[in-house]
């Protein structure tokens, strides 16, 4: 059975009031949107904001069945979830709910092992570019340029790909997908959730707080990572890549909206000189010049 978008409101909510996620977060967005498509999820969370915001036994505001585990367990927890369900004849979704830093980096050998099994799992990375419940430290996922506590004068290497490594692993379903486009997000959750195998969903979430932007431009800066060409939207499915249809025209630079319009409204991006807003932008032509190989 798939839930219609329009009946979200007549569920109960996911993510009760009263959590400790700062204004504006889009990793609580991300969350709302995911895990209100998905049929009697479980929601395995390794160490990140998304273990902080719940608060604590026994207030938790998370309204569906957690598992809160050690860093680079999440994988093999949840492979363990999947299974004794699948014993028991129950049917659920086994979901790892993971940031960047949990995916990108700390959590990377467990899922790589997990997908190479192609156990029945839906990892779903909200990827906010650092580690900000510990107090914003570069991930791999941090794009060149932008401050962090452990790049005060903005990251000298590029942003890695995880979705390309993801894809390796011929895995069943891929996705990328933004708080800035909400219908496109439960739609491809709903997607994954009717497909078995290992399939994993990117989401662009961003962190107000961090990213030192305003709360209420969230959703916005969401839209402008897909129009300026920073955050392509796509689904690999078997293997084959497909550009989403919000997202297709931006694979030509001339139809994308000048970076600037996305770096100026975030504090991480404002020590970047000319130079380096070049080198940024042969990075992000370069992923969708990697990313069109696998159409
Ligand atoms: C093995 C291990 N190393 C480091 C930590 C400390 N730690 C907890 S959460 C975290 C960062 C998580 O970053 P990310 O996954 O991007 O999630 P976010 O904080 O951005 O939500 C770190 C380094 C830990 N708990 N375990
Ligand atoms: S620090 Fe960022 S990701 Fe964490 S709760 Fe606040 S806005 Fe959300």
């Amino acid at each position: 059975m798939s839930i219609k978008i329009e009946d979200m409101l007549d569920r109960p909510d996911v993510l009760l009031r009263g959590n400790f996620a700062c204004a504006g977060c889009g990793l609580s967005i991300a969350y709302r949107s995911v895990i209100s498509a998905l049929e009697r999820p479980i929601v395995v969370i390794p160490a990140c904001c998304a273990s902080v915001i719940q608060s604590l036994h026994p207030n938790v505001t998370y309204n569906v069945p957690t598992l809160n585990i050690a860093f680079a367990a999440h994988a093999s927890a949840a492979s363990g979830i999947s299974r004794a369900k699948k014993k028991r004849n129950e049917k659920v979704t086994t979901v790892v709910w993971s940031g960047d830093g949990g995916t990108y980096d700390i959590g990377l050998a467990t899922w790589s092992g997990a997908a190479e099994r192609n156990e029945n799992i839906l990892h779903c990375c909200y990827d906010n570019g650092f580690y900000s419940n510990t107090g914003a430290q570069r991930s791999g996922a941090t794009p060149r340029g932008a401050v962090t506590t452990t790049t005060p004068f903005g990251k000298q290497e590029k942003r890695k790909s995880v979705a390309r490594i993801m894809a390796a692993h011929d895995i069943p379903y891929i996705a990328t997908a933004s708080v800035g486009y909400l219908r496109d997000l439960y739609t491809k959750a709903q997607k994954a959730s009717q497909i078995r195998g290992y399939r994993f969903i990117l989401i662009d979430a961003p962190c107000p707080t961090g990213w030192n932007s305003d709360p209420a431009i969230t959703p916005e800066l969401g839209e402008l990572a897909v129009k300026t060409g920073y955050f392509p939207l796509y689904e690999i499915e078997n293997g084959k890549l497909t550009f989403s249809k919000r997202g297709e025209k931006y694979r030509d630079p001339n139809k994308r909206i000048p970076i600037d319009e996305y770096l100026k409204r975030q504090g991480r991006f404002k020590s970047m000189s000319p130079q380096q807003i070049d080198t940024l932008k042969s990075d992000i032509q370069y992923e969708w010049e990697r990313l069109s190989r696998l159409e």
